[in-house]
């Protein structure tokens, strides 16, 4: 098989939710030198844009979204640890979580793979979390960044919600809040007080790092 057709492979069943052949094919393409980064921004993540834009036109309805998903996280296990893996020097820390009523992690996970990748060290809290727990796991941890991730644009408000909840704990200004998510622009993360956005995993790991360099630089010795 071509790298093309392991490719087109990857984006025709992700979007049937072939888990079995998607595995194989991740495999094939990692056995043939295939670029990891390619098999996710050629193959699997544009198949999972279709499939949102088949669920939107009515073609597609939740248990194709699931399965198509299913098949994302298993070429996501194997991916992980060569997408993760450059030997990166420890830059901070990042707690990570889905806000509450939202249970979408894909993209979380990829933004959390790629931080971890560049050094990070990663506190995933999951899906679904209560601004309480944000709080709670900030206090435990001291991150130098919290993420929060919102798919809907009905769980987009909890980002205000998450930051009162930093607010009323009295520590705000102890940590850099990052936001993202597909629905989420730079505008609204401006007009939710958050101190940085971004659309992708990759800026999101430039912008982190970014931030805490200002941070650090801002702070008199
Ligand atoms: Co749902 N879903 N879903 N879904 N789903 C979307 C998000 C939707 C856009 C589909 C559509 O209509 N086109 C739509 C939301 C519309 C809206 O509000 N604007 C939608 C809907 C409506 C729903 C339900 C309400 C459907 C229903 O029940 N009627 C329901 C909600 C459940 C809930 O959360 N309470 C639902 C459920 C599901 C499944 C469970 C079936 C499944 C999720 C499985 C899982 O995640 N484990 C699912 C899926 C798979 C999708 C789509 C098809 C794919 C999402 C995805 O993984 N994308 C999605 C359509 C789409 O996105 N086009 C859709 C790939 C991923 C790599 O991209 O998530 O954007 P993304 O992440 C990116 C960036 O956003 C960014 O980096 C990532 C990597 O580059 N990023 C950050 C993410 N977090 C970041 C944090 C940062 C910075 C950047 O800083 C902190």
């Amino acid at each position: 098989m071509t790298h093309e057709e392991i490719i087109q492979g990857l984006y025709d069943h992700t979007l049937v939710g072939n888990a079995p052949e998607v595995r194989d094919l991740v495999n094939q393409g990692l056995a043939d030198d295939l670029d990891p980064e390619k098999m996710l921004y050629d193959g699997l993540i544009p198949s999972l844009e279709e499939v949102g834009a088949r669920f939107e036109r009515g073609d597609f309805f939740v248990p194709e979204m699931l399965i198509a998903a299913r098949a994302m996280q298993g070429a996501l296990d194997i991916l992980r640890p060569l997408l993760a893996e450059t030997g990166a020097k420890q830059v901070g820390t990042y707690v990570m979580g889905t806000v509450k009523g939202d249970v979408h992690d894909i993209g979380k996970n990829l933004v959390n793979i790629m931080l971890e990748g560049a050094g990070f060290t990663v506190y995933d809290l999951g899906v679904n979390v209560a601004p309480e727990t944000f709080v709670q796991q900030i206090q435990e941890h001291s991150p130098d960044v919290v993420g929060f991730s919102a798919f809907l644009t009905t769980t987009m408000p909890m980002f205000k919600a998450n930051i009162n909840a930093l607010e009323k704990a009295g520590i705000r200004d102890d940590v850099i809040v990052m936001v993202g998510g597909a629905p989420v622009t730079q505008e609204y993360a401006d007009k939710v007080g958050a101190d940085g956005y971004a659309p992708d995993a990759s800026t999101a790991v430039r912008l982190a790092k970014d931030l805490i360099e200002r941070k650090r630089s801002a702070v008199p010795a």
